[in-house]
């Protein structure tokens, strides 16, 4: 393992380190840096940037540049450690690169340190919800797993050395900076577009998704995703998952005296009725953290048990009320157009137009296009808010009755008087929240509110 003397030594991260980015991933750098007296100076190209008072107080010796001056930022720098906020081709980076500053992220420093098997799991939609099923898994099978990355605890800070299992979820961003692991069991659950704004294009978005392949020993692939898989003439291991009959080796689902089955090539693991999380796409999510877990060896006992157990994370078609037999289903995590086309296909009941999407915010640059034919087979009506809501009526209104509206609550309100006995209103909004909330957990909050606040009087036998 390489130790503080080590990094300074070898990797050049004394006082000639920077820092950039003041949030989450800075900070845990910083503790990282200076639980082994390692020198660092701060930069932010925000000015001031949102935690400047807490660096200050935190750390009064190292200084701290601010701006987009790069010339100032990084004088006498030899390395920045990257926030994943801040794309790769900011003017700033830019120009460090060309002066021959080497640009790492916090991944790099997590994998010098890390002393037990990694599982690495990214793709445009579930990570977080494989992420903590396959920790879960693994705490079911006794072992002492730490699970975070773009989930929320950076990767730094869950090193420890009595750690058995790290399981790390990791987007795009932190993947642009991937150093590449050895023997890693990796997994992209799927790719459709998204932070187009960041990426310009399609290809530049997969091709930092598929860095998480670089000396990965497993790729766990999604046989009906031909973007999930490393390059034909790679050497790394495949086990596939998805929703049809596996062959040796693989994961699907079969049919067993006429139920649907979690299948293990021609072996029957469990009814999928019996899996706690909800909607058709968590079958996949299901199965992919089932083939994760196999490849790092979890006993499949403790995985089926937590299967039966795991019923989800906040705001990921989490069920809020079922209220005069309709019910409210809050999806705010589904930012793409691929999450709101999975919720939506999640809770269609046949032909049946039974559901009320509540969709709308700020866009990442996607095209929402295939939108309009996706939901309009299940969905009623639309209500729509946020910046994208005109632009998305236009597109949706020729295929599904749309109404743009001011307030969550507003559609809320509006989706209540339209939705029948046996409908869904289902939050899915295909985009950001920062047009109008601090984050998508806020909206998700928001809208739990407002659904509680539709029938205050009413007892609560109703809602869940
Ligand atoms: N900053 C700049 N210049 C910029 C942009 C940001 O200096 O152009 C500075 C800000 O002023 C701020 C800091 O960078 O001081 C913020 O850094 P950051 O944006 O990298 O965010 P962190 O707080 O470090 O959080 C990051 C992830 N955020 C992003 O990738 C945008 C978190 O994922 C992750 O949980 C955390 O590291 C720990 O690993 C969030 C996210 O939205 C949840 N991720 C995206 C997603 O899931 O879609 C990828
Ligand atoms: P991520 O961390 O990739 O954003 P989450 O597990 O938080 O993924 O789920 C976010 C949203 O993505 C969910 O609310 C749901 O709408 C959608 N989703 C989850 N799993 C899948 C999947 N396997 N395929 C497509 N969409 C999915």
């Amino acid at each position: 393992m390489i130790k503080s003397t080590d990094i300074q030594g070898q990797r050049g991260c004394d006082s000639s380190t920077a820092i950039l980015g003041m949030g989450a991933t800075g900070l845990s750098v910083a503790r990282f840096f200076s639980a082994r007296d390692i020198d660092f100076t701060w930069a932010d190209t925000r000015q001031p940037p949102p935690a400047l008072a807490e660096v200050k107080s935190l750390y009064p010796n190292h200084p701290i540049r601010l701006g987009t001056c790069h010339d100032l930022l990084f004088e006498g720098v030899e390395t920045i450690v990257v926030s994943p906020g801040i794309a790769l081709d900011d003017p700033v980076l830019a120009a460090a690169k060309s002066r021959g500053i080497r640009l790492i992220g916090d991944l790099e420093l997590f994998y010098q340190q890390a002393d037990a098997p990694v599982v690495a799991i990214t793709g445009s939609n579930g990570k977080s919800t494989v992420t903590t099923l396959l920790g879960e898994m693994a705490r079911n099978s006794d072992i002492r797993v730490r699970v975070g990355g773009n989930l929320g605890t950076p990767a730094l800070d869950l090193l420890a050395s009595d750690c058995e299992l790290y399981v790390l979820e990791l987007s795009s961003f932190q993947l642009e900076l991937f150093p590449g692991a050895f023997n890693q069991v990796c997994t992209i659950l799927n790719v459709s577009p998204d932070h187009l704004d960041r990426y310009g294009d399609f290809q530049t978005y997969l091709t930092a998704k598929q860095r998480i392949f670089t000396g990965a020993e497993y790729a766990v692939v999604n046989r009906r995703d031909a973007f999930t898989y490393p390059e034909e003439a790679s050497a790394v291991k495949r086990v596939s998952f998805g929703a049809d009959m596996p062959c040796d080796g693989h994961f699907g689902v079969g049919m067993v005296d006429g139920q649907t089955w979690l299948m293990q090539a021609r072996q029957g693991l469990m009814p999928a009725a019996e899996i706690a999380l909800e909607g058709r796409h968590n079958i996949d999510n299901a199965l992919a953290a089932l083939a994760l877990g196999t490849c790092i060896g979890l006993p499949t006992p403790a995985m089926l048990a937590t299967l039966k157990d795991f019923s989800g994370l906040p705001h990921r078609c989490q069920k809020v009320a079922c209220i005069e037999g309709v019910m409210y289903i809050d999806d705010s995590k589904a930012t793409n157009v691929g999450a709101v086309c999975a919720a939506v296909e999640g809770f269609a009941d046949g032909d049946k137009k039974n559901i009320v999407l509540i969709a709308g915010g700020r866009a990442k640059g996607e095209d929402f296009a295939m939108l309009a034919n996706a939901v309009a087979p299940a969905v009623k009506h639309s209500f729509l808010i946020g910046e994208m809501a005109p632009h998305l009526r236009d597109i949706l209104h020729p295929t599904t009755p749309s109404t743009c509206l001011p307030t969550l609550e507003d559609c809320v309100k509006a989706a209540r008087d339209l939705a029948e006995k046996g409908d869904v209103v289902l939050l899915s909004p295909a985009c950001t929240s920062f047009d109008m909330f601090d984050d998508f957990a806020h909206r998700g909050r928001c809208f739990q509110a407002a659904v509680h606040r539709l029938y205050p009087a009413a007892s609560c036998s109703e809602h869940l």
